[in-house]
């Protein structure tokens, strides 16, 4: 069975103003889509064929089109799903005392900022689950992301933001900064928790 476009929980006018319609209904029916395409021909006959998203970044990603195009459909499904219209504020539960014991919220949202903002060119930044259960934060070049062997800082991604200009462009332009302050604004801290509890 292929890979497919996820529904989204919510319309694509849902999380303005900090996300536009317009932005949010090319990069999911355009952008996304392309990812899930392209996989769904790369691995086509392949071993990786019937694998979860998760076992193709973990195992498949030697090849570049199942490591640019698994990595596409595995981040931005996560990204989705991590929004909300009108997040809630803060962490709940056990991600919360996680962030606690990282340092806090505010450190994290420091540190969180600070990866976004400084992934040069196109990529994500993430707070990943250790297997310790402690949390870290990351950021990774083009589609890459934590569970693939070639990242840097591996673990379990339980918050993910794009950085790419076609997640911000249309409305932010060259302001990533501000498209970065504006995201903690619409964060499904729920789902992360849910996420982080897997
Ligand atoms: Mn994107």
């Amino acid at each position: 069975m292929s890979f497919e476009l996820p529904k989204l929980g919510y319309a694509y006018d849902a999380l303005e103003p900090t996300i536009d319609a317009k932005t949010m209904e090319i990069h999911h029916t355009k952008h996304h889509q392309a990812y899930i395409d392209n996989l769904n021909n790369a691995i086509k006959g392949t071993d990786l064929e019937g694998k979860t998203i998760e076992e193709i970044c973990q195992t498949g990603t030697d090849k570049p089109a199942v490591r640019n195009n698994g990595g596409g459909h595995f981040n931005h499904s996560l990204f989705w799903e991590i929004l909300t219209p009108g997040g809630s504020t803060e962490p709940v539960g056990n991600v919360k005392a996680a962030i606690e014991a990282y340092g806090g919220l505010e450190k994290f949202k420091a540190d969180f900022s600070d990866a976004a903002k400084t992934r040069f060119g196109s990529g994500w930044a993430w707070l990943v689950k250790n297997a310790d259960g402690s949390v870290s934060v990351t950021s990774t070049p083009n589609q890459d992301n934590p569970l693939m062997p070639v990242a840097d800082a591996k673990g379990t991604p339980v918050l993910g933001l794009d950085v790419w200009e076609h997640a911000y462009y249309l409305n932010y332009q060259n302001r990533r900064p501000d498209y970065v302050a504006a995201f903690f604004s619409v964060v499904n801290w729920d789902k992360v928790e849910e996420l982080f509890n897997k």
